[in-house]
């Protein structure tokens, strides 16, 4: 496995000097952060982000992500145009020697959290989930604002897309997620890019709108909707593992070799669709983090890594999931993990 860590790119307080100096580290998963969804990115900033990683020692082999427009995922008549420039980023980044783009297919909102600093007895604070508390909330009038809420919809925008994704049922979802998949994972193909969907976080369907990455049975219907080795998934631990039905430890063992990025995170349950985010090893939540590298491992996974969101530790501020601390901790742990299991195999 290669180790990485998410660079939110020039803005962020981590920097790639701090990144680098992680034990293990190899590259970094990044973004071209200034091009809307739907748009080419440019060979100039897609350059750029690769020779400011490769000056201190890093790769520049994962992209997360390549955000899916919303009339790709409802299949408007502006689809198809957007999936050609969706192609041609899959191309311009196969270029730049990326070999793995993260995605994924959630209608309107990406992940979502009701509390962005719960406080654990250690004085400690992370993210939190209450089902109770997101479904008090509405998205057409909440003041609140999580990080998985596309900020650049005015209330306007977002109504009218609610009431398009009104029409759109999990079946109709899916026959326009096969539309994309059967348009770019032959560009993928052509290109040695690996396509690496990220499950939805939380994994069921919220407000309305249809959720499809969420199980077993869905992760099953995904892969063979074209079934080729650069169609592969973005396993989540914390996002897969929420749902309390999902058995991580077999699906990793199943999916190793279709897995070609993995985020890995722990959670701990506080009741029914209601978790905080904990410290990365398997004893501090409700995640058999041990289980699931294993599984990997004896089923060949070669994929990247990368310690997904951490909690917020030693007084850090930071932009929420995303402090140094916590998850340089958690890359350690990862480091450590995948040492034992790959020389004792
Ligand atoms: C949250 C992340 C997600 C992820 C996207 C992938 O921290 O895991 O925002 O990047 O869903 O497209």
């Amino acid at each position: 496995m290669k180790l990485t860590f998410r660079w939110y790119g020039d803005s962020d307080p981590v920097t790639l000097d701090h990144i680098r100096q992680i034990p293990s580290m190899t590259g970094i998963v990044s973004a071209v952060y200034d091009v809307p969804a739907g748009g080419v990115w440019s060979e100039e900033s897609i350059n750029d982000l690769k020779r400011k990683a490769n000056e201190k020692g890093l790769e520049f082999e994962v992209v997360e992500s390549v955000p899916v427009p919303e009339d790709i995922k409802l299949g408007t008549d502006k689809a198809p145009e957007l999936i050609e420039n969706y192609c041609e980023n899959i191309r311009r980044l196969g270029k730049a020697g990326v070999k793995v783009i993260c995605y994924n297919f959630m209608p309107v909102f990406d992940w979502l959290r009701s509390e962005l600093e719960r406080e654990a007895e250690d004085g400690s604070n992370s993210l939190a989930y209450d089902e109770k508390t997101v479904l008090s909330m509405n998205p057409l009038t909440s003041e609140l604002s999580l990080p998985g809420w596309d900020e650049s919809y005015t209330k306007e925008q977002l109504k009218d897309l609610l009431n398009q994704y009104s029409k759109i049922d999990e079946e109709q979802l899916w026959k326009n997620l096969e539309t994309f998949l059967k348009a770019i994972i032959p560009v993928a193909e052509q290109n040695d890019i690996k396509m690496a969907i990220h499950p939805d976080d939380p994994p069921w369907g919220l407000f309305g709108l249809p959720r499809i990455i969420t199980s077993e049975k869905n992760l099953d219907r995904f892969l063979k909707l074209v079934d080729s080795p650069n169609n592969g998934l973005t396993f989540c631990t914390g996002s897969l593992g929420a749902g309390i039905d999902n058995d991580l430890v077999k699906m990793a063992a199943k999916y190793a070799d279709r897995i070609h990025f993995l985020h890995l995170r722990n959670i701990k349950f506080t009741g029914d669709k209601a978790f905080y985010e904990v410290g990365h090893p398997t004893e501090c939540g409700s995640i058999d983090m041990f289980g699931i590298a294993k599984a990997l491992v004896d089923n060949g996974f070669d994929g990247y890594v990368r310690p997904d969101h951490g909690r917020m530790i030693w007084g850090e501020k930071g932009r929420y999931g995303y402090g140094l601390f916590d998850r340089a901790l958690g890359a350690t742990y990862i480091a450590g993990l995948f040492e034992a299991l790959e020389k004792n195999k």
